[in-house]
C-alpha cells in the first residue's frame, strides 16, 4: 500500500495541485492516477520495477504519472526538463526505461532518443480520460523501489540514487513532524521536481497531509512575488540562491509594494532553506524583508532530511540545528571514530530515511556505507552545543551551484574532448549569489579559444548549471609530488585572476 495515495483518499474534495490558475482536487488525482496505472499495466498485473522515465512540466499531469507508475508497481524516473539530449539519453540507458511519458512539448527531444528494442515513448495524450475495464491494480509492499534520482558523486557520471517507498515515507513523515504540516497549509513550489528538494519536501508532503501544493513551472521573481500577493500561500521553501534573488529583485521594487509584500510575507507559517549553505547575509536581509527566520535545514538525495532548526525556538544563524526524528547522526575522524562534542568530523548517517542503493552499482553502493552501516555524507561538520554547523566537504571536486550538486570531473571529462584543450582543471569558486560558481582552467598549448564558441558546445552536452561561468588559461595545472592536480592551489589562481 502507498501511503502518501492511501492519505489522499481521505481528503477527496479537498484542492490538492494549483497551477496558473487551474485547480485539481484530490479526487480528481486519485482518477487520473489509477487511469493511467491502468493503462500502464496493459495485460499485466504488476509493473514488477519496470522503470518508466517522465518528461513533463510540474503540474497535474507531472503528479498523476508519478502517483500511477507507483501504483501499477513501477520505479518513478522523473527526467529534467532543462536537460540537453545527452543527459537525458544517459538516465534511460542508464535505467533501461521501458517507458519514457513525455508531455509535447518535449516531443522533438524526445523523438531524438536512441531507444533499445522493448523501449516505447508515450505522449501524455495518449492515456485515456477513463478506463472501462479497471483491473485491480497490485498490491505494492513499502519495501520496494519507488524512485530513482540522479546525483552527481565524486565519480564522472551521475549516479542513480534508488529509495524505496519505505524510505520515502520516512523522509516525508519525519518532515511532517518537525514542522507541524497542515491539510490548511498552501505551499508554492518553483523546484525542480527530479531532486528530493522540490519531491519529498515541498509537493509530497503537502500531499501526504491533505494541503495544496501550487506550481509555478519555472522559478521567477516577479511571479512568485504575484503569486504571494494573493494571499493563499503561506508556505515556501527554496535554495539559498532563491532568496538571494527574490532579495535583489525585492529591493529594486518601489516602496508600496515592499510594504505590501512584507505584509504578505509576515503572515506565512514557515519559510525554509536548504540545499545549499545559507549566507548570513542572506538570513538577515531576509528577515528584514520578511519578518522571518528562515529555517535552514540539511539532507541530500541518498537520505532525504536529516538534520533540521527546530519549528519552535532558537535557529541559529550559519547552523543546521538537530538531527530529525527518526535519524541517527554521527560525526566521525579519518578512521571512522566517533568525534567527541565540539570536535570536527564527516557526517554519517543511518535510519530509515537512507537510500537502498546506487542503481546497479553494487561497488559504489558498498563504498558510500562505512562497515559498521552508516551513510557516508562527505560533508564535515562540528557539532556546537545544540546544533550542527557545516564547514565543507572532503572532495574538492564536488560543486554546489544554485543549490545544485555537480561533479568537476564529469565537466572535466567533457571539456577534454574538445579541440585545442589539452588538460583542464574544474573547480568550484565561492559565490553569494549561486554558492559556487564553476570555473575551468584550460591548458591549450597557446591555442587561442573562442569561449561562446566553447560555450556553445558545451550547452549541447551539459546542462545550463554545468556550464563553467569563469575560465582562465595556465601553462599547466598544479600537482602535488604524486602528479595530482591540487585543486585548493588552482583556486588562488582564480580567485587572484
Ligand atoms: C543558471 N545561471 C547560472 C547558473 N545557473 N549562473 C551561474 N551559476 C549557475 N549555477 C545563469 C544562466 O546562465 C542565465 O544567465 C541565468 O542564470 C538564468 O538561467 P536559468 O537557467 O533560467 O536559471 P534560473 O531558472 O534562474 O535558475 C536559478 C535557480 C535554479 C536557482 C532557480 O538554479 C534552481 O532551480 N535551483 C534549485 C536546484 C535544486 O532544487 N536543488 C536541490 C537538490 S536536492 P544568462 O546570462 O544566460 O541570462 C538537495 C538535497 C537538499 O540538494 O538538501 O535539498
Ligand atoms: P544533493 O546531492 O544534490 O542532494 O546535495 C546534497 C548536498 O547539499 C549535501 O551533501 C550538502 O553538501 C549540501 N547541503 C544540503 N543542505 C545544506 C545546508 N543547509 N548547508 C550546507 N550544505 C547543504
Amino acid at each position: 500500500m502507498i501511503q502518501l495515495i492511501e492519505n489522499a483518499r481521505k481528503y477527496t474534495g479537498r484542492i490538492a495541485l494549483k497551477c496558473n490558475e487551474e485547480k485539481w482536487n484530490y479526487e480528481q488525482l486519485i482518477q487520473k492516477s489509477e487511469n493511467i496505472a491502468n493503462q500502464l499495466i496493459g495485460d499485466e498485473n504488476d509493473l514488477k520495477e519496470c522503470r518508466i522515465a517522465f518528461l513533463v512540466d510540474p503540474g497535474f499531469d507531472y503528479v498523476s504519472i508519478q502517483w500511477a507508475i507507483w501504483l501499477a508497481g513501477g520505479i518513478a524516473v522523473p527526467l529534467c526538463t532543462k536537460h540537453p539530449l545527452p543527459s537525458i539519453q544517459y538516465v534511460i540507458n542508464d535505467t533501461q526505461a521501458s517507458i519514457i511519458i513525455y508531455s509535447k512539448n518535449y516531443k522533438q527531444l524526445i523523438l531524438s532518443l536512441e531507444l533499445n528494442i522493448g523501449q516505447q515513448s508515450i505522449p501524455i495524450e495518449a492515456f485515456a480520460e477513463n478506463v472501462f475495464h479497471k483491473k485491480a491494480l497490485p498490491n505494492v509492499s513499502t519495501e520496494r523501489r519507488a524512485l530513482i534520482l540522479y546525483t552527481s558523486g565524486t565519480t564522472g557520471n551521475p549516479k542513480g540514487v534508488v529509495t524505496t517507498h519505505h524510505n520515502i515515507e520516512n523522509q516525508i513523515t519525519a518532515l511532517i513532524d518537525a514542522w507541524q504540516w497542515d491539510k490548511d497549509d498552501h505551499i508554492l513550489n518553483v523546484l525542480p521536481l527530479h531532486h528530493v528538494h522540490g519531491i519529498i519536501n515541498v509537493l509530497s508532503c503537502a500531499l501526504w497531509v491533505g494541503a495544496c501544493n501550487e506550481f509555478l513551472v519555472s522559478f521567477d521573481e516577479e511571479k512568485v512575488f504575484d503569486v504571494f500577493k494573493k494571499k493563499e500561500v503561506n508556505l515556501f521553501m527554496a535554495v539559498p540562491t532563491i532568496y538571494y534573488k527574490l532579495i535583489n529583485y525585492f529591493q529594486n521594487l518601489p516602496k508600496m509594494e515592499q510594504i505590501e509584500i512584507s505584509a504578505v510575507l509576515s503572515n506565512f507559517r514557515l519559510m525554509v532553506s536548504g540545499s545549499a549553505a545559507l549566507p548570513i547575509s542572506v538570513l538577515e536581509k531576509w528577515k528584514v524583508l520578511s519578518n522571518h527566520t528562515l529555517l535552514e535545514r540539511y539532507g541530500m538525495t541518498e537520505i532525504g532530511m536529516a538534520i533540521s532548526n527546530p519549528y519552535k525556538g532558537e535557529r541559529k544563524p550559519g547552523h543546521i540545528g538537530q538531527a530529525l526524528k527518526g535519524v541517527s547522526i554521527r560525526l566521525v575522524d579519518e578512521n571512522n571514530n566517533a568525534v567527541q562534542n565540539g570536535e570536527v568530523g564527516e557526517i554519517q548517517v543511518k535510519g530509515p530515511n537512507v537510500f537502498q542503493e546506487y542503481w546497479q552499482k553494487p561497488e559504489a553502493t558498498k563504498d558510500t556505507f562505512s562497515n559498521d552501516g552508516w551513510f557516508k555524507t562527505g560533508d564535515i561538520a562540528i557539532f556546537n552545543k545544540d546544533s550542527y554547523k557545516i564547514l565543507g566537504r572532503n572532495s574538492v571536486d564536488i560543486i554546489k551551484s544554485g543549490g545544485y550538486k555537480i561533479s568537476a570531473l564529469e565537466i572535466e571529462e567533457v571539456l577534454r574532448t574538445y579541440p585545442g584543450i589539452l588538460e583542464c582543471g574544474v573547480i568550484g569558486i565561492p559565490d553569494e549569489e549561486w554558492g559556487e560558481i564553476i570555473g575551468a582552467c584550460l591548458i591549450t598549448n597557446g591555442i587561442i579559444l573562442d569561449i561562446q564558441q566553447l560555450n556553445s558546445w558545451l550547452r549541447e552536452k551539459l546542462p545550463n548549471y554545468k556550464i563553467p561561468r569563469k575560465y582562465i588559461f595556465q601553462d599547466d595545472l598544479p600537482r602535488n609530488v604524486m602528479g595530482k592536480v591540487t585543486k585548493k592551489e588552482l583556486l588562488i589562481s582564480f580567485l587572484e585572476d
